[in-house]
């Protein structure tokens, strides 16, 4: 046994409260190192009980000196690359925990607690245990039910569609003229989403994420003038009224996008800045490092990146804070948006997040709150700042493989587990998943516009566990280069868009609305990964039903055994699988319910 790759501390995501009763726990092994684990475990304060429903609970450890534990096995519940991670649910009949883990390898048997290993269980001291004080459910992680069934899309105002053109800025070009580049200009605007919105619940999407929609200079509105202010060229407040009612009637939520990390350049207390210097009562909100301000060679100020016109914001500083949190209620209560998409979210601090939510949240328990993060998130996942990020590490697992063929199918099964354990099961049902977004090259670009492949990209996210999204006009085969080559005009012409994608697409939507285990509560595994034939076999199982996820990503055929025990239904065909096989063309793939 190899001990040093043994990993469990008590922390998230390796022990987390999962809801009001019940603990999840999750242990590190060496890959394919111990046979069997079990955990040992207690409520701290039980000297006596043999049995965990037995009433009669002893708290006085003078009586005895035996702590009372009891032994169940873990599941060995996915792999990567190097581990093994065993997972169970535990439900504490005093919301209490104490425990440790029993780990076998065929020849020896040892004990690892919080104070390290053991050859027999510490009977007598529950401090050497790791340690669950109390399950309070206030600690309990807790997002908005309705995005486990969200699906969303993902829209770039000035490209979707332009529905007025009498709001069109000056130098607005015709609509898919030229290509974009990173200034000009094509009128999309609300009305055009208005216009838009039975293509949209047609499509079967749930949700919309719209990027900056504020007041700002530029196309992409990343550098905001007025929060409180819709930019012109989209439309009026009332109009963008208009456009959520509409969309809310027709069971569509908005997700719109949070840009606090930076102001603009234009934004009124950076303008002030600029004019009085030190003088100006501003001057704290930013992070200055001398007057007058300067912007050549570098800005003499914290800013996105090293782009001048996106001034950092001091969001440490109270009036700051309360300026931003005012904003942030403003949209929910006025206007009755749905959630908040935070840009940049690991450059500001924690604790104006953290208030964030609570402000937000106030205004409306409902709102989700999703953090533009590409790393490791844990430190903002842990219940009191985002309920998801933006699952970037899904993105280039999916891409490695499908696209890009970076990846073998193992390698894929590994990556997809370990984003899987990256974080808790209450985070992995909502988070956000992509193939691609305003800032990456699109899906199908990546795919070497090999539509096949995008078919497999679309079937692997819509099949996992989380909340997708559908980077506008990728349904229709819309393709582009890294930014700004990734946000074309929606092709609105029908002999310009892919209809079979279109079809697929929606079919795929269909699917994951009738099988609710392939939306969000379905365990998953991957049941079968081969280098050889580049194929993979995922399984979702819920209380709802079982079902397998085929994929061959190669330029073969390939035939996999039908899952085991039963007739299988493929959700494709909707026909019964003629065999106890499954046969996949080239760069295909399939949902296998078993019935
Ligand atoms: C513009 C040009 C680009 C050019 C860039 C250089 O369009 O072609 O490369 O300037 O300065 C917005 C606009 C962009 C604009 C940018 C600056 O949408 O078009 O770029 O402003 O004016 C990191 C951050 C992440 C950030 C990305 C872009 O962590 O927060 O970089 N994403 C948000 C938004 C953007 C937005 C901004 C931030 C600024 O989603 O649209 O840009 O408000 C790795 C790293 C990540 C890194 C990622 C991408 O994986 O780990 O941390 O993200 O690459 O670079
Ligand atoms: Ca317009």
């Amino acid at each position: 046994m190899l001990k040093e790759a043994v990993f469990h501390r008590a922390m998230s995501p390796f022990v987390y409260k999962y809801d009001e009763n019940t603990i999840h726990i999750r242990l590190q092994t060496k890959k394919n190192d111990v046979e069997h684990v079990e955990l040992i475990w207690g409520d701290p304060y039980d000297w006596h009980t043999e049995n965990p429903d037995d009433a009669d609970w002893n708290f006085d450890p003078s009586k005895t000196n035996h702590w009372n534990t009891f032994e169940t096995p873990m599941k060995r519940s996915g792999s990567d690359e190097l581990y093994d991670y065993w997972f169970i649910d535990v439900v504490p009949p005093f919301r209490r925990l104490r425990y440790g883990f029993r780990l076998h390898d065929g020849q020896t048997t040892q004990v690892f607690t919080e104070r390290g290993w053991f050859n027999e269980k510490p009977l007598d001291d529950t401090g050497y245990y790791f340690c669950v004080p109390y399950l309070n459910k206030i600690d309990v992680f807790t997002s908005p039910a309705w995005v486990k069934d969200t699906v969303w899309y993902q829209i770039f105002p000035d490209r979707f569609a332009n529905g007025d053109p009498s709001n069109d800025p000056t130098g607005t070009l015709p609509w898919n003229s030229t290509e974009p580049t990173t200034t000009n200009l094509f009128g999309g605007d609300f009305q055009g989403v208005i216009d838009h919105i039975d293509y949209l619940v047609e499509l079967g999407i749930t949700g919309i994420y719209f990027c900056p929609i504020f007041k700002a200079k530029s196309n992409h509105k990343y550098d905001t003038i007025d929060y409180l202010e819709i930019d012109p060229q989209f439309g009026t407040k009332e109009k963008f009224k208009e456009m959520v009612d509409l969309l809310h009637e027709n069971g569509i939520r908005i997700m719109l996008d949070a840009v606090f990390n930076h102001a603009g350049f234009h934004h009124e207390a950076f303008a002030d800045i600029r004019e009085h210097g030190s003088n100006s009562s501003y001057r704290d909100w930013f992070h200055l490092r001398d007057f007058p301000l300067v912007t050549e060679p570098m800005p003499n100020y914290d800013t996105f990146a090293f782009v001048p016109e996106m001034p950092k914001f001091n969001t440490e500083n109270a009036e700051v804070k309360a300026y931003l949190l005012h904003v942030a209620r403003y949209w929910v209560e006025e206007f009755g948006i749905d959630g908040w998409r935070l840009d940049v979210a690991n450059e500001v601090d924690h604790a104006f997040w953290r208030d964030f939510r609570r402000v937000v949240k106030e205004a409306n328990p409902e709102t989700y709150i999703l953090g533009e993060i590409w790393h490791d998130s844990q430190e903002w996942l842990l219940g009191d700042q985002f309920d998801a990020v933006m699952n970037y590490p899904f993105t280039n697992a999916a891409l490695n493989f499908f696209a890009l063929d970076k990846t073998k199918a193992t390698a894929y099964a590994n990556e997809m587990s370990h984003v899987l354990f990256s974080n808790t099961m209450n985070v992995n049902e909502v988070t956000f998943n992509l193939i691609g977004s305003h800032d990456t090259p699109r899906a199908l670009t990546r795919a070497g516009h090999d539509k096949n492949k995008m078919r497999l990209l679309l079937l692997s996210m819509l099949t996992f566990s989380g909340s997708p999204v559908i980077y506008y006009g990728d349904e229709i085969g819309l393709d582009g280069d890294q930014d700004p080559g990734c946000r074309k005009c929606m092709p609105w012409d029908k002999e310009e868009q892919d209809l079979n994608l279109l079809m697929y697409t929606k079919h795929l939507l269909q699917l994951r609305q009738q099988h609710k285990t392939l939306a969000n509560n379905g365990h998953i595994s991957f049941v079968h990964a081969d280098d050889e034939t580049n194929s993979i076999v995922m399984r979702r199982t819920s209380e709802d039903g079982t079902y397998y996820i085929y994929f061959n990503n190669s330029n073969q055929q390939v035939t996999l055994p039908a899952p085991a025990a039963g007739q299988g239904m493929d959700l494709f065909s909707n026909s019964p699988l003629p065999s106890l096989e499954v046969t996949l063309p080239p760069y295909a793939g399939t949902i296998v319910q078993v019935l």
